[in-house]
């Protein structure tokens, strides 16, 4: 099965999606997702120009020699494009593989070790009530886990508060739109958060909070241990992690798991987070660390220390990623857990896919390959509409992590 030709389709059903499909010489194609939220154009160039024309001709079956090809082969290595640009060409090729074989892809991943996977959904709201209200909804919806995240009083915007509930979507101006940032504002809000939510929910359902990236080692030791008294199933992203060994000042503070890792495109960003037994769950994903074949080694590596995995799973993250995720997560012995923000209905129809929600749980399906196709013409109604993160001000005017 020889690689015949490769295209790049972006598409914007409500958001941007970068998305390469791979055509073989015996009629099967393959999808690889290659959104990189704000920078979709870059990969799409790096695909295009650099990536599709040494796939042409090469053996579609020959999945590990093509990823070493793509990374050892680039001289400068590793970065999310690069990384996003080789998840895109590997997941299309497992795709294919499956569908040659005639099987799901969790199927040639080892098979299923557990019975559907456990997704968080994300209530949130303008203030503690109001999240309450939206964590009660998502209860009713069958889920089993529940991320957090309550505007601040006294700031104008926070993370993951939207007015859209269901579909939050970060991403809007051309140029990022400026958001002002207190930590002293913020942190006490989220032990109050988890106390309001503990006494309305009860205990019988996961608790999950992103900090995104907000605060500094010692700000997060004090946080995690706040909200021990209310068992929270992990702490996101306390910190900034390019200094891996700056997690050790949180571990000496907080028994609150440690969730880091959305925006890791390499197993070594991770290596010594997992080694030293700072993290207890890695969120890499196929499609910014560089597809199922990296993904699979970062999770045998997290495996021997006990870390197990919390995949990424924004709806900047095509239903293409979270398909070729759920067949990893339902393979995959130290699975955690995986993050599902729903996509909208436009997004969808452009993505029919097989999986599908059920008590809490995600399935993948058993369709063959991962599950989800593409309609191009539909996608060809919503060209690309160029849309940024925002960034992040102190009060002072200083620059801070968005
Ligand atoms: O594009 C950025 C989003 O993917 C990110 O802000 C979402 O932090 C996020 C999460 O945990 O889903
Ligand atoms: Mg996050």
């Amino acid at each position: 099965m020889k690689i015949k030709s490769a295209r790049v389709v972006v598409t914007c059903p409500g958001r941007n999606f970068v998305t390469l499909k791979i055509e073989t010489d015996t009629g099967l194609t393959g999808l690889g997702d290659a959104t990189l939220n704000g920078r979709e154009l870059a990969v799409a160039s790096y695909l295009s120009d650099h990536v599709i024309p040494a796939l042409i001709g090469r053996d579609a079956q020959a999945i590990e020699d093509i990823w070493q090809y793509l990374y050892r082969g680039a001289y400068w290595r590793r970065g999310p494009v690069t990384m996003t640009a080789i998840a895109a060409v590997d997941v299309a090729l497992w795709d294919l593989k499956a569908k040659q074989a005639g099987l799901p892809l969790y199927q040639i991943l080892g098979g299923a070790c557990r019975t559907g996977v456990m997704v968080y959904g994300h209530a949130n709201g303008a203030n503690i009530a109001e999240t309450i209200e939206e964590a009660r909804r998502y209860q009713a919806m069958g889920y089993k886990a529940i991320r957090l995240q309550s505007g601040v009083p006294g700031l104008a915007s926070t993370y993951g508060v939207s007015t859209d509930k269901l579909f939050y979507e970060p991403a809007s101006a051309i140029l990022p739109v400026e958001n002002l940032w207190s930590t002293v504002k913020y942190l006490p809000t989220v032990p109050r958060l988890f106390e309001a939510a503990r006494e309305a929910l009860g205990w019988d359902v996961h608790l999950l909070h992103d900090v995104h990236h907000r605060l500094t080692p010692i700000e997060a030791g004090r946080l995690g241990k706040e909200l021990e008294p209310y068992r929270p199933f992990w702490l996101e992203d306390p910190t900034p992690a390019e200094n891996q060994a700056s997690f050790r000042l949180i571990r000496q503070h907080t028994t609150t798991p440690l969730a880091v890792g959305e925006v890791f495109n390499s197993i070594w960003d991770a290596k010594q987070l997992i080694e030293e037994q700072l993290i207890d769950y890695i969120r890499a994903t196929v499609v910014h660390a560089g597809g199922v074949t990296h993904l699979r080694r970062i999770a045998t590596l997290a495996d021997l220390y006990g870390v197990r995995t919390g995949c990424h799973g924004a709806t900047d993250l095509s239903p293409v990623s979270m398909g070729a995720a759920l067949h990893f997560d339902l393979s995959t012995p130290n699975f955690g857990i995986q993050e599902y923000m729903r996509h909208t209905a436009e997004t969808d129809a452009v993505f029919p896919h097989a999986y599908r929600f059920e008590a809490g749980d995600l399935h993948p399906g058993d369709a063959p390959g991962h599950g989800v196709s593409i309609d191009e013409d539909l996608a060809a109604k919503f060209p690309y509409r160029p849309a940024s993160l925002p960034v992040n001000r102190l009060e002072d005017g200083s620059m801070w992590n968005w």
